[in-house]
């Protein structure tokens, strides 16, 4: 008899506005699955200690100007500096928790004039596909009462209405495909939002078993 397919980790994202509380959750999840056994890692995106992460970085903070295409690139490039790395631990049965990926990418630069969601998905597509996302859903009027809203260049009440409103047009759009999108009430205490993810990402990481790594968006 041939052996079954290896198992692999799953690979779980998490979006939403700022101050949603992903990296909050995120980290949670990962102590969950492995205080259960499994492996389990935190990233996220963008990774700012890289060279290009750099470069975002000082664009976030404002300390430098690029253009709205050209940083949509850079937050892409971002990503595919880490795409091998992604598929080795998937591969090597390591669970993926991210903070932010490619729906960010999107819903933040087409929330800007002249940018399609067509052209911000282009750079991005064939990166590993989420098995789930989790959307973390608050108002940006909750949102905004956490600490350090404001410090950032997306920071603006105005602007993070429409990437809200973006990211629920990429969720609706996502369902005819089947992308697997769970929208998380996430004003609500941090202990009862971090139950409800637990029971998800484990049985995630049980579903995976056996099936391939998707490709995003093609
Ligand atoms: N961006 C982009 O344009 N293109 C891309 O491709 C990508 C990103 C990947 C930086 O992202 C910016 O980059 C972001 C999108 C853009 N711009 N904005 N806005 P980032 O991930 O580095 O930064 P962030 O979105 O600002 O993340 P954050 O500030 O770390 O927020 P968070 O992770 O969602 O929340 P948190 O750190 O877990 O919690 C925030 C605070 O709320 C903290 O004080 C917590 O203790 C508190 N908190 C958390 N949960 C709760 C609950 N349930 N109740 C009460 N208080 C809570």
């Amino acid at each position: 008899a041939t052996a079954g397919p290896a198992k692999r980790g799953a690979f779980i994202l998490f979006e939403g506005v700022d101050r949603c509380g992903k990296t909050t959750q995120a980290n949670l999840l990962v102590e969950s699955l492995k205080q259960a056994g499994h492996d389990a890692c935190f990233m996220r995106f963008p990774d700012r200690t890289t060279p290009i992460g750099h470069m975002i970085n000082g664009f976030l903070r404002n300390t430098t100007d690029i253009d709205d295409r050209c940083v949509h690139l850079l937050f892409s490039a971002n990503r595919w500096e880490a795409e091998s790395k992604i598929r080795e631990l998937l591969k090597a049965g390591t669970t993926v928790v991210c903070d932010r990926y490619a729906y960010s990418g999107v819903a933040f630069s087409a929330s800007k004039p002249g940018l399609s969601v067509r052209w911000c998905k282009d750079p991005d597509r064939g990166l590993p596909a989420p098995d789930k996302i989790l959307f973390l859903d608050i108002s940006v009027e909750d949102a905004m009462k956490r600490g350090q809203f404001g410090e950032e260049r997306y920071e603006k009440e105005e602007f993070q209405r429409t990437v809200r409103a973006t990211f629920l047009a990429l969720m609706e759009e996502d369902k005819a495909s089947g992308v697997a999108w769970q929208l998380i009430d996430a004003n609500r205490e941090i202990g009862s939002i971090q139950d409800e993810i637990q029971k998800i990402g484990t049985s995630v990481v049980g579903e995976v078993e056996g099936k391939e790594i998707g490709s995003l968006w093609s």
